[in-house]
């Protein structure tokens, strides 16, 4: 029975290996100036993981079928050398795994992460909350007025919880539900969570961060394709998790210049 299994699981990992060697799964087009490095970290990363797993899988198959017996009351044999040997192995695997993950992330992941925003970025700070994103622009005066959360109110649309009379930097703040942002142009993305974790996806820029209560994040990155794009939340964030999304639309500048005109005109 042990053979058997141990066949069993070298067919399980070659037909899960196959559709990843085949690309059966096109990643999404990619409108953003960081996203060629994070699909190369991508490949890279799958590549090494994967043959990894194909490695680690082969060697489980083979300890099964090597140290398995098909005869009843026959004792199983143990691995030379006890059990010392096998943890020792395992680290060194895992810390290699890690380690070579860190180098191939350098290149990519810390180049988006850390390095600052151009100081001309485009500021758009967004809060996500259960099951809504919203989103602030800071206005001609390019300063975010103070938030005061005690005076969010969803009954009033202050998502953002502003106090426009007291607030000087506040008044010409502009809250959207949509995202807008000229092309080819840095912005800078502020996020906050008003209450649990939530996530910013957006597949098409290759960015994916959590919002994490509690903590202000930020990142930056470039849209370079004109067009509407879908921001997802994909952290399971409450029973309406599966319908909080919100949209981005990448605009050319005179577009943009207009569409904040507008919305700071709703205000
Ligand atoms: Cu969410």
């Amino acid at each position: 029975m042990a053979k058997f299994f141990a066949v069993i699981i070298v067919v399980i990992t070659i037909a899960s290996a196959i559709p990843i060697v085949m690309h059966t799964w096109p990643t999404p087009q990619d409108i953003s100036t960081h996203g060629a490095a994070i699909d190369d970290q991508t490949n890279e990363t799958m590549l090494e993981a994967g043959i990894s797993f194909v490695i680690s899988q082969i060697i489980l198959a083979f300890f099964i079928w090597r140290f398995s017996s098909w005869r009843q009351g026959e004792k199983t044999k143990t691995f030379p050398g006890g059990a010392k040997a096998m943890v020792w192995a395992a680290f060194l695997l895992v810390g290699t795994e890690v380690l070579a993950l860190g180098i191939f992330g350098v290149k990519a992941w810390a180049n988006v992460y850390f390095t600052p925003p151009a100081a001309d970025a485009v500021q758009v700070q967004a809060q996500a909350g259960q099951f809504a994103f919203y989103f602030r622009y800071p206005g001609p005066d390019g300063k975010f007025g103070p938030i005061h959360p005690e005076m969010i109110n969803e009954a009033n649309a202050n998502f953002f919880g502003i106090d426009q009379t007291n607030d000087a930097d506040s008044k010409d703040d502009v809250v959207t539900a949509e995202m807008a942002i000229p092309v080819n142009k840095e912005v800078h993305l502020l996020m906050h969570s008003k209450d649990v974790g939530h996530s910013f996806f957006v597949p098409e820029l290759r960015v994916q961060q959590d919002f994490v209560p509690g903590l202000d994040l930020s990142l930056h990155f470039t849209a370079t394709k004109i067009g509407r794009y879908e921001i997802v939340c994909t952290q399971l964030c409450g029973l309406g998790h599966y319908n909080m999304k919100a949209y981005l639309s990448v605009l050319s500048q005179s577009d943009y210049d207009d569409w904040i005109k507008k919305q700071a005109a709703l205000q």
